[in-house]
């Protein structure tokens, strides 16, 4: 059976051809606003400071092109047809009702489908992409998550002598982390108490940190600066208190932190240090108050 049509809306094709002409428009404006220098162009996500950062952007640019061109066509189908077979006067006879129409039920059942196909076929690249890691990482990090700050431990560094050089926080004091710009560091993730999430919203990158599971990513930081990074998983108590703050510089800059933190003596361990002991609360906070 074919799509019956009420006889006036046959023949007069200018407002299709105008309402897909303005969704054209529209789109293309949109394509061109979508520039990565502005935050608008940019659909309000940062500046991405990190090579895996840019993929991400792409993805996150193109997944809004394709839902608001989706969006547009349905909106503009709907608001045409609304306003093109809306009932004029009270004597207007009740048009043509179409049922089962399987050309049409044929198309919107499977466009739907192909469209989701394509959508995650550009996500488990864009995956692959950001998760793809070198077979010597420049750098590696192992970034401990514990109630409730974090530690990181540089390891395999000249400066620390075979030895870890770490930086612990603590509830009251947010911890630093350093990082080469232009080289590529492995965070290997490990958490001795619950699920975390290690995240830094300028690299656009962030990954849960969990008890006994190894997850590990790889970040190459492209511009110098300062960033401010967080746990992304309401872990506890105590958990807005697990901020931390990335400092980006030159590979000399870098050299020269581990060797001050060499040189502070007390920064240095054997093995990876899970966050200094008894020192998770935030001062003048007791381990009976914690309730996760
Ligand atoms: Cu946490």
């Amino acid at each position: 059976m074919s799509l019956q049509l009420p006889r006036r809306a046959a023949g007069k094709r200018g407002i299709p051809r105008t309402a897909a002409l303005v969704v054209l428009g529209l789109s293309t404006l949109f394509l061109a606003g979508c520039s990565d220098e502005t935050a608008a162009g940019r659909l309000a996500m940062p500046d991405p400071a990190s090579e895996q950062g840019e993929h991400i952007l792409n993805l996150w640019q193109g997944a809004w092109i394709a839902a608001l061109i989706t969006g547009g066509l349905v909106w503009g189908l709907i608001f045409y047809a609304t306003w093109r077979f809306r009932r004029r006067s009270a004597d207007d006879p009740i048009p043509v009702q179409t049922r089962y129409n399987l050309p049409l039920e044929i198309f919107y059942t499977i466009a739907p489908v192909i469209m989701v196909i394509v959508f995650f076929n550009h996500t488990v690249k864009t995956q692959n992409l950001v998760l793809e890691e070198s077979e010597r990482p420049d750098h590696t990090v192992y970034v401990v998550g514990q109630k409730w700050s974090w530690t990181f431990n540089y390891v395999e560094e000249p400066a620390g002598d075979g030895k870890v050089l770490f930086e612990a926080g603590t509830g009251s004091y947010i911890p630093k982390l350093v990082l080469p710009v232009g080289e590529t560091t492995r965070f290997e993730l490990r958490s001795p108490d619950v699920i975390h999430d290690f995240g830094v919203p300028g690299f656009l990158m962030k990954m849960d940190v969990i008890p006994g599971r190894n997850n590990h990513y790889e970040i190459k930081p492209t511009a110098e600066g300062t960033y401010r990074g967080a746990c992304y998983e309401l872990c506890g108590t105590y958990h807005s208190r697990m901020l931390f703050t990335v400092d980006v510089v030159s590979p000399e800059e870098y050299e020269d932190y581990l060797e001050e933190l060499a040189a502070t003596g007390k920064n240095d361990a054997d093995d990876i240090v899970e966050g200094p002991a008894g020192a998770y609360q935030p001062a003048g906070m007791h381990e009976d108050e914690e309730t996760s």
